[in-house]
């Protein structure tokens, strides 16, 4: 027996493996989902008719009457763009339910649409079985509107909710459960803030119990949880993953910053990130954003830095005030589509040949390409740490470089399920991969070339203005709340001020503010607005202050909670007359 074992972990040696028996490999549902690649996100909620990203809780019900609501359409618009299934926000941090649940009236039933009697995620639900799209649920375990959030009362409410998701729409293929965690909130009028440990104040464990029992096929998303789901964050919402990229993590411990975007090489379970992101700057539809939807070559950009780099997209399309898919996001939406098949449909013709550690394609004649999709049997655990691409030109192997690599010294690294590797047009008679490191033998299973076309350079979004021609001043204090000044150079007359927080760090980020406005150099001050900067920190687009027009020619931005340091950061402004 004692020599058997040695010939086995001789062999596994031999292989190269330091990668025991008890390498993580996805589950069956994991494998469906990650072989999904790409599925949609739809934002709706109150939020779409008060122009916020976070409700606050007390939005008005009466609010919820769309005039062309039509499920039908945002299914064919994501089908048209790739997505192969959709997460709806069946309810948001304002606590509002798209369904009439039996245990609020914040919900549809209490809204003029259809007289009370419509179903949001019935209809979509419906829809996407039409369509033949998966469909899969984000109920959001705040809930800014519920007088017991906090207390344990809650938690039992918020499983009967999601029962009633999982029992009532057929079958669900995910289940999406939002990090942001406690807070402010209206709370039922209790009007406060209310904090919660994130880690253990949900009970987890019975949650996903039950979700297993009632939906089999079901993955699990979850940040902020005392234990791993099925899928992680990539810790942005910008749209990228790491270039390394492992689909594991530890199975206990806290989860950071690095670990969310590159994976952990020798974690102890299998948990692929899935990369989320907006078809537009923010997650619920504004008018404001019409211009802003992302061009193709964004859009190519984010499919390169997910599904080719071994993660799933989860793209947005929020919906608008009356119930559709705007049409720019769902004309770009297709157009996006159409390019990922124009590529990846046409390989270029060429004979493989796959091994472990160097694979070859070899054209007949010098073929160009610009574009190597490979990928490993994932079914086996990912393997391969570090590899090299070259190409034969003029007789000479020539190594080949990612042109959208951010981070050289993590190009090139791992692989997976798939990884699309972008590189300048080549004219060559030979590809070749070599692994020049992997924790256990590679199964290298594809390996195709492709020539994609040129693609225009990104145009900057229509009329941003990017440069401020404003005196800034921070005066620094040591009180909690961090100001900032604005001379105008001149008396305007301001009615909106947008602020582009920093670009750079989560350091000095408002998380509120209260903007005043002074005509006599700071001696007197009229406050024009106040209210929170919501998902400033895992979203920080451009935000707009909304105000009643006023005279003056110094602004004061007080924000009484920053992320960290003592000073707000920003990294552009704009005052709108
Ligand atoms: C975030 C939320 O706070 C945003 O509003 C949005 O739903 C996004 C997908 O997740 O954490």
């Amino acid at each position: 027996m004692r020599s058997y074992l040695l010939v086995i972990c001789c062999l596994v040696g031999a292989l190269g493996g330091t990668h025991g028996q008890t390498a993580p490999t996805p589950t069956k549902n994991q494998l469906a989902l990650q072989d999904m690649e790409m599925y949609a996100f739809i934002h709706y909620s109150l939020n779409t008719y008060t122009d916020q990203e976070w409700g606050y809780g007390n939005e008005d019900v009466k609010l919820f009457n769309p005039s062309k609501l039509d499920c039908r359409q945002w299914v064919r618009t994501c089908k048209n763009a790739g997505m192969k299934g959709i997460i709806f926000t069946a309810k948001h941090h304002c606590g509002f339910c798209m369904w009439p649940s039996a245990y609020t009236d914040y919900s549809v039933k209490s809204a003029p649409w259809k007289n009370g009697k419509g179903d949001v995620v019935r209809e979509l639900a419906d829809a996407c079985r039409e369509y033949g799209l998966k469909f899969a649920v984000y109920l959001s375990p705040w809930d800014r509107n519920h007088p017991d959030y906090g207390r344990p009362v809650y938690v039992t409410y918020f499983r009967n909710q999601l029962r009633e998701l999982l029992t009532n729409y057929g079958e669900v293929f995910e289940v999406w459960f939002d990090g942001a965690n406690g807070g402010n909130g209206w709370y039922g009028g209790a009007d406060e803030t209310r904090t919660i440990d994130r880690l253990s104040y949900y009970q987890w464990g019975d949650t996903y119990k039950m979700i297993r029992e009632l939906q089999p096929h079901c993955v699990i998303w979850n940040d902020g949880a005392d234990r791993r789901g099925d899928l992680r964050w990539v810790g942005t919402e910008a749209g990228n993953i790491g270039e390394t990229n492992w689909s594991m993590l530890n199975s206990t411990g806290d989860v950071t910053w690095p670990m969310l975007h590159y994976g952990v090489e020798d974690g102890d379970v299998w948990c692929p990130g899935e990369t989320n992101t907006s078809i537009r700057p923010g997650w619920f539809y504004h008018d404001s954003e019409n211009g802003h939807v992302k061009s193709l070559s964004k859009l190519m950009e984010t499919y390169y830095k997910s599904v080719g780099r071994n993660s799933t997209l989860l793209l947005n399309f929020p919906i608008d005030k009356d119930g559709l898919i705007h049409a720019e996001d769902s004309i770009r939406g297709a157009v996006f589509y159409q390019m990922v098949r124009k590529i990846f449909d046409h390989p270029l013709k060429a004979k493989r040949k796959l091994s472990p550690t160097v694979s070859t394609l070899t054209f007949k004649r010098p073929t160009a390409f610009n574009r190597l999709m490979v990928g490993e049997d994932i079914r086996q655990g990912q393997r391969v740490k570090k590899f090299k691409v070259e190409a034969l030109i003029g007789g000479k192997w020539t190594e080949l470089h990612d042109v959208i690599s951010e981070e050289p010294q993590r190009s090139m690294t791992t692989i997976g399920r798939k990884r699309i590797l972008c590189f300048p047009t080549t004219e060559t008679t030979q590809i070749r991969l070599t692994v020049l490191d992997s924790k256990a033998t590679p199964v290298i299973i594809a390996m195709n070339a492709y020539l994609a076309p040129d693609i225009d350079a990104d145009t900057p979004e229509n009329g941003e203005k990017l440069s401020s021609n404003y005196n800034i001043f921070f005066p620094g204090s040591g009180s909690p709340v961090q100001s900032m000044y604005i001379g105008l150079g001149k008396q305007m007359t301001v009615r909106k001020l947008r602020f582009l927080p920093s670009q750079d760090t989560k350091e000095g980020m408002p998380l509120d503010y209260t903007l005043s406005i002074s005509s006599n150099d700071g001696r007197t001050w009229t406050v024009l607005a106040n209210g929170e900067f919501s998902n400033i920190v895992n979203n920080p687009i451009w935000q707009t202050i909304n105000c009643t027009p006023a005279t003056g020619s110094l602004l004061k931005l007080d924000c009484s909670r920053i992320t960290s340091g003592n000073r707000i950061f920003y990294s552009d402004l704009e005052v709108v007359e």
